[in-house]
């Protein structure tokens, strides 16, 4: 039986992440004792394969893994053909030009014959060329954000995800120029069989990020006002309303999203509603 070669991160930021999506979707990842190639649960046929996320989008494109987890910055530096699957919400930073905090800063136009130190040459080139500018790419591996103050190079060019790193080195965000996120990726010439796996598994991971960003609500109304209340829950198809040993009043049950959460809660209360419980879905198939 044909199984699908997934590539994650070995450790680092993304590698707990990814090892939780999966046993969140059924299939266990983790394995302290042997991390490197991995056959996971014999029930759902995916092998993990554990690597520096800098060599993941090349072992997809080449076809060595069959998909993987990485940040999209990594896939754009590396310029490697795959595609992308799903975006998991995770990982999330965004790529900076930040300078000293003492610079006279007057816009873009500022980097104009500047030396900008980064790890990601690559998308810093494409983002110059967007804006028109001409700056020198200096590039490092590691511990960009040191380099204006060893006189290296006059601004930087980095990953920021809360900014304190930018700030304990004396160095302030100027621009944003991109977003990233963690992605799954997949070769672009998977055989149907694989691709049959990768579905099953987009599948599941599509119930979770709906279980995610939805809560499960439960309340008592008055009959009286079941009306109004069940028009502020739209839920999956309509509410459930169950009778209570109080004929009076009923028991209803909806699922929320997350986001509305707070509003609706108001309303109801407003509407009458009592006993009002939200509860974390751990699964949701629509
Ligand atoms: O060993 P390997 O090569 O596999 O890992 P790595 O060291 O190259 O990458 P890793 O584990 O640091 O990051 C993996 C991915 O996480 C990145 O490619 C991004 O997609 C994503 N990510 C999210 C981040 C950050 N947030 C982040 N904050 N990657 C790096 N950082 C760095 C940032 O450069 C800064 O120096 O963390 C530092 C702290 O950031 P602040 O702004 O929170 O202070
Ligand atoms: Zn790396």
């Amino acid at each position: 039986m044909e199984r699908l070669k997934i590539a994650i991160q070995k450790s680092g930021r993304l590698s707990d992440k990814s090892i939780e999506l999966f046993e969140k979707a059924g299939i266990s990842a983790s394995n302290a004792s042997s991390r490197l190639l991995f056959a996971s649960s014999p029930d759902f046929p995916i092998d993990i394969l554990y690597l520096r996320d800098d060599d993941i989008p090349q072992c997809v494109a080449d076809g060595v893994a069959d998909a993987g987890i990485v940040g999209e910055n990594v896939i754009w530096e590396t310029g490697q053909q795959v595609e992308v699957a799903e975006k998991l919400g995770f990982g999330k930073c965004r790529l900076s030009l930040a300078i000293p905090r003492d610079a006279n800063y007057n816009g873009l136009q500022w980097f104009n014959g500047k030396k900008i130190a980064t790890t990601y040459p690559n998308i810093l080139k494409k983002v110059l060329a967007d804006n028109n500018i001409n700056a020198d790419i200096h590039v490092i591996n590691g511990s960009v954000e040191i380099c204006p103050v060893i006189g290296l190079a006059d601004a930087i060019f980095d990953i920021v995800s809360t900014g304190s790193t930018l700030l304990s080195n004396g160095l302030v965000e100027k621009e944003k120029m991109v977003n990233s996120q963690a992605v799954l990726i997949k070769n672009e010439k998977l055989s149907a069989a694989k691709q049959e796996i990768l579905d099953k598994l987009l599948f599941r991971i599509h119930a979770i990020h709906a279980a995610k960003s939805n809560k499960y609500i439960l309340l008592n109304a008055p009959k009286a006002k079941l009306n109004d209340i069940i028009k502020l829950l739209p839920g999956m198809k309509s509410p459930s309303v169950l009778p209570l040993a109080d004929s009076d009043w009923v028991s209803v049950h909806s699922v929320v999203q997350e986001d509305k959460f707070w509003g609706i809660i108001d309303e109801l209360r407003a509407a009458g509603a009592q006993g009002i419980l939200v509860v974390p879905i751990e699964k949701m198939i629509l």
